[in-house]
């Protein structure tokens, strides 16, 4: 079976680099995140300097209970551990517990074009999903600058939805930079080779508000119900015809998750293999690629104490880079305390 933590990073960042990514506690962990973001999480931990947060004050956007979004967060972590992440090799912040994130979330707003942000194509598609117009909906994106370049992070592990926010924080970075002298270096994406995971509707992006994800910490089951009803080729109506395996999304699932994917696609193109053995075939193999990973996932969460021991290490490993660069930021536009307090 193909393994997805090997997928080639493109482009590798160098070794003195560091990483940072965030994830929102929004739902459940889904395949597209894994494939595009968290995969890469787990592979680039080993050789770099990596800090990756669960982004709560993101998911206000969009969660408006606060036990739920408490829970949720809880949740993430759990994922996070349970896919790979090591918190001896990385560290697994909470984004709330940085006032800081905020602080300069807002002195970045007043170098950032209100135009800028509303042509962010996120918050066009968010809003087209129902999610309220909120001033936080607009500033997401500063945020999310913010977020990355508090580290002076240059490597972002993310999937191809997020490159125009990526974009959005270089043009941030380089207004601050041009204001306040050089202070922030620019963040560059890093992709799997699944940057753009479609739903089971075959069509959207698997996203968790668009209700079209295949959850990974699902029941085996579940996941299987949720696999046979993929959409395919729509040319594809008798099981006699052939498929174009290059628009049908289980075969191109199918190449994370074995080797084999070049017969597969074969069975598919020439007929000898109907839409369903495949879908049969992609959902044990999700199952069993999941499977250590749901068994440790209900190991860690037998513990009470794991989440708040993982996000107070990673808290502890981090402190002096924000405040390193935030007495650096004061300093430069002028505001607020300068120096570690006393
Ligand atoms: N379908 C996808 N394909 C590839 N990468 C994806 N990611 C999300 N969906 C896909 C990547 O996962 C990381 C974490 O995403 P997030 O939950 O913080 O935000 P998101 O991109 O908005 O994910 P969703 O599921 O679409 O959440 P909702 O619906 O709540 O907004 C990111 O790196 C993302 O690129």
């Amino acid at each position: 079976m193909s393994q997805i933590v090997e997928a080639p990073v493109s482009p590798r960042p160098s070794t003195a680099e560091r990483v940072f990514s965030g994830i929102q506690p929004s739902g459940a962990s889904h395949l597209g995140n894994y494939l595009g973001a968290q995969a890469n999480y787990v592979a680039l931990q080993d050789e770099y300097d990596t800090i990756y947060a669960i982004v709560d004050w993101h998911a206000l956007t969009s969660v408006h209970d606060g036990a739920e979004l408490r829970q949720l967060t809880h949740d993430m972590v759990l994922d996070l551990l349970a896919v790979g992440l090591d918190p001896a090799r990385c560290a697994l912040i909470r984004q709330s517990d940085f006032p800081e994130h905020a602080e300069l979330a807002w002195i970045f707003n007043t170098v950032t074009p209100v135009s800028w942000v509303e042509r962010t194509p996120t918050y066009k598609e968010k809003r087209q999903q129902g999610l309220e117009n909120s001033v936080g909906l607009l500033d997401y994106p500063i945020l999310q600058a913010a977020d990355i370049v508090i580290y002076k992070a240059t490597r972002v592990p993310v999937g191809r939805d997020q490159a125009a926010h990526l974009e959005l924080s270089r043009e941030v970075v380089r207004a601050f930079n041009r204001r306040y002298g050089d202070v922030f270096p620019e963040p560059q994406p890093v992709f799997t080779d699944a940057p753009t995971v479609l739903g089971i509707d075959g069509s959207a992006k698997m996203s968790k508000s668009a209700g079209n994800t295949i959850p990974i910490f699902a029941d085996p089951d579940e996941i299987r119900r949720l696999v046979m009803s993929m959409v395919t080729d729509p040319l594809r109506i008798k099981r006699t015809d052939p498929g174009r395996p290059e628009v049908c999304n289980v075969c191109q699932l199918h190449r994370f998750f074995g080797g084999d994917y070049l017969q597969i696609q074969d069975g598919e193109r020439t007929a000898r293999t109907g839409c369903v053995d495949t879908k049969g075939l992609l959902a044990e193999r999700i199952i069993e690629f999941f499977r250590p990973m749901r068994a440790r996932r209900a190991e860690l969460a037998a513990d009470p104490a794991v989440v708040e021991d993982t996000l107070a290490a990673g808290a502890a490993r981090v402190r002096p880079i924000v405040e390193a660069t935030m007495s650096e930021v004061r300093a430069a536009v002028g505001v607020g305390r300068v120096g570690r307090p006393r």
